[in-house]
């Protein structure tokens, strides 16, 4: 348990900032999912993290499962600040409302890569499958930001 909780912590180790705006992408039926970005890993870390936004333009949904080539397996997780100390807690499935976004960013719900195939590096693309209760598979392509990074692609420098 510790070595995987150090492994995470060491992953989310990057704090701070929320980053708004929007581009189109692929969507199945009511669901787009836009701006999916990764960060690049530190040499022999384990566990990689992504991030999108979901937005939904049909009724209510829910964000059910989460593939990638580049991770053995993809868990959701929400994040809270207890006391000061920064959690992550697993979630089941994330509900998607009605005509509503959902958004995955630093601080907030993230996608946790864990095992990674290999190391993360800048620049790097991968695929990230979104499985969809109603509207089914929606696959996006991750854009791999630098170490640090706090902000979806082209938002660079947005929140300093
Ligand atoms: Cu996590």
């Amino acid at each position: 348990m510790a070595t995987r909780r150090e492994m995470i912590s060491a992953a989310m180790g990057f704090l701070m900032m929320p980053a708004s705006a929007m581009a189109a992408e692929p969507s199945a039926g009511s669901v787009v999912v836009e701006r999916a970005w990764s960060r690049a890993t530190a040499p022999g870390a384990a566990v990689g993290v992504a991030y999108f936004e979901i937005v939904n333009s049909g009724g209510q949904d829910a964000l059910i499962r989460i593939e990638t080539p580049v991770a053995r397996q993809v868990e959701m997780h929400s994040t809270a600040t207890v006391g000061g100390v920064m959690q992550m807690r697993r979630a089941a499935s994330v509900d998607v409302p009605a005509h509503g976004r959902v958004r995955f960013e630093p601080n907030g719900l993230h996608a946790m890569l864990i095992d990674l195939a290999r190391p993360l590096k800048k620049g790097d693309r991968f695929e990230l499958t979104l499985a969809f209760q109603h509207a089914g598979a929606v696959r996006v392509e991750a854009i791999v930001q630098d170490l640090g990074t706090m902000t979806p692609p082209g938002q660079e420098g947005a929140a300093q």
